[in-house]
């Protein structure tokens, strides 16, 4: 895949982010735009630059009259296929060198799946959609997910890093140096927040979560990660957690996250974010009180980390809120086609 927004060929999300500042003026230009447009209906939005590829998936769809559930599905497997892409397999190790995955996927009638620690599955939001429409649960993890999904079909992947993965691996554990900051745009490296940055100075994080809204008007969303990088193994963090990474409610809206899984655990982030919408507030003012409530626990701490959120209504209107600079999504629908900087509280 090779999506180009700004000319420069194969922009993936770690380059994008160092273009941002070049580029900010611009897609600022195109946030006060689309803002001015009428919400409308298919709509899909993605976290990260990456989103857009995602998006262009999952539109294909969504422009045939397709379900929300499907559009999202589609749009994540994506991502998951892309080797060397810090979201699938391809994605960042844990502190022992074993890439584990987390999903989620909720529809409009709030069923909902999740997989959490899954192992050597190329296709952790297929399972996720495996687990909500075939059995009585919502989340299974570790060995447990992995037996289900093999039981499943879904083929056992091999037993290996990603070229990225293997040289971050090996980076990293020339230190050992575990930190959760992650993805604070700007930072000099060898600075307070070098262990947000790997030596080439890419972001040590990777989630992808997108929502859709099907001509029909029916919202559902999805996310895939392979979650922090380094993290200890076992480690869940918010992408598999129904009302925390993701959050549907077909009456109200939608909302998912990036960053720092724990402190969005912590506040149930996105069934904040769409229960502050359900009592009128917009999507990005939503989103901001939720960032708010994070940075409000603890303001020393949260100025070391990131967590970006991301939210639709019902009537198609969105927009996201980030702790710190950094957070940019994606947005297809009849209207346009473009990426959006977050805006952000510190
Ligand atoms: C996690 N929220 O595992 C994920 C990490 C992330 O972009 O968002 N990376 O905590």
């Amino acid at each position: 895949m090779a999506y180009n927004l700004t000319g420069i060929p194969n922009m993936n999300r770690r380059n994008f982010l160092h273009l941002s500042a070049l580029t900010a003026p611009a897609l600022a230009t195109q946030n006060s735009f689309a803002s001015k447009l009428a919400p409308t209906k298919p709509i899909v939005l993605s976290t990260w630059d990456s989103g857009m590829a995602v998006n262009a998936e999952a539109w294909k769809v969504l422009v045939k009259g397709g379900r929300s559930i499907d559009a999202v599905e589609a749009g994540a497997r994506q991502i998951e296929d892309m080797q060397n892409c810090c979201v699938g397999l391809g994605g960042y190790p844990d502190r022992d060198g074993i890439v584990t995955l987390d999903a989620c996927i909720m529809d409009h009638n709030a069923n909902c799946g999740a997989v959490a620690g899954l192992e050597r599955i190329k296709h952790p939001i297929s399972v996720a959609r495996k687990v909500m429409d075939t059995t009585p649960h919502v989340l299974l993890v570790g060995n447990g997910a992995q037996q289900f999904a093999l039981q499943n079909g879904f083929p056992k992947e091999p037993d290996q890093l990603s070229d990225d993965a293997k040289k971050a691996y090996a980076d990293w554990l020339k230190t050992s140096e575990y930190k959760p900051q992650i993805n604070i745009e700007n930072q000099p490296k060898g600075g307070p927040f070098a262990p947000a940055f790997f030596p080439d100075g890419s972001p040590n994080h990777d989630t992808m979560g997108l929502f859709a809204m099907d001509a029909a008007g029916n919202i559902s969303g999805g996310v895939t990660t392979s979650g922090m990088a380094f993290k200890l193994h076992g480690r869940v963090g918010d992408s598999a957690v129904i009302g925390a990474g993701l959050f549907v409610d077909n009456a109200v809206g939608a909302a998912t996250s990036s960053g720092v899984g724990e402190e969005v655990i912590r506040i149930c982030g996105t069934h904040l974010v769409v229960e502050f919408m359900r009592q009128g507030l917009s999507p990005e003012m939503a989103c901001k009180k939720a960032v708010e409530r994070i940075v409000k626990r603890d303001r020393v701490k949260a100025k070391t980390l990131q967590v970006g959120f991301l939210a639709m209504n019902k009537k198609g209107e969105y927009g996201a809120y980030a702790v710190q600079k950094g957070f940019v999504f994606s947005v297809k629908s009849a209207n346009e086609n473009k990426i959006h900087p977050s805006k952000f509280l510190l």
